[in-house]
């Protein structure tokens, strides 16, 4: 009978029911006592595995994008363009200007113009980089400034020229100006 009550019940049963029990032998009660405690050691066992399997993955969530990472290791007093979104595959870097990334003079170079999608800023001078769509020492056109403590920009594709042309695979010349210079900024 009183077996029949506590197999399969939960911790709450049998300590609810336990004073409820005056006909109960021993060798019952020693039962359903020994049953529920290793039931319980099983559920706070559950418990601790999920709870390492929710910390996992927000602790993923919040390491460092490659920009990061890559910002660390970047060479002072340099701005870095790269090919692919989050600073993959540098184009190339620069501590100076280059008014054309498409002729063969400068840090940029040929097939440079018109293709970065990130952009990392490691200068030290406290000046921004002015990017541009077009090219030539005039400096005109759509231009966008990445300041030094925005860091880098990720993705250029989020990113306009003051044209209103996506600063994204649009680049074509850069230069390094106070921030003062600059009518719009990349975030
Ligand atoms: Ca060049
Ligand atoms: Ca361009």
């Amino acid at each position: 009978m009183c077996e029949t009550k506590h197999d399969g019940a939960g911790i709450r049963l049998f300590s609810m029911n336990l004073p409820q029990l005056p006909g109960c032998g021993m060798s019952a009660t020693t039962t359903t006592g020994v049953e529920p405690v290793r039931k319980l050691s099983a559920v706070f066992a559950t418990l601790g595995l999920a709870t390492v399997g929710v910390l996992v993955p927000t602790g993923t969530a919040q390491a460092e994008t490659n920009c990061d990472s890559q910002y660390w290791r970047a060479a002072l007093g340099y701005m870095y363009a790269y090919e692919y979104l989050d600073c993959h595959t540098a184009l190339g870097l620069a501590s100076g200007d280059d008014s054309n990334w498409g002729n063969d003079l400068g840090a940029f170079q040929g097939g440079d113009t018109n293709r970065a999608s990130s952009v990392l800023h490691r200068g030290t001078s406290g000046m921004a980089v002015q990017f541009f769509n077009g090219t030539g020492t005039d400096w005109a056109g759509g231009h966008s400034c990445l300041k030094k403590s925005e860091l880098y920009a990720d993705d250029l594709n989020d990113n306009y020229f003051t044209s209103g042309v996506p600063v994204g695979q649009n680049i074509s010349s850069h230069r390094w100006v106070w921030e003062g210079e600059c009518d719009r900024f990349m975030t």
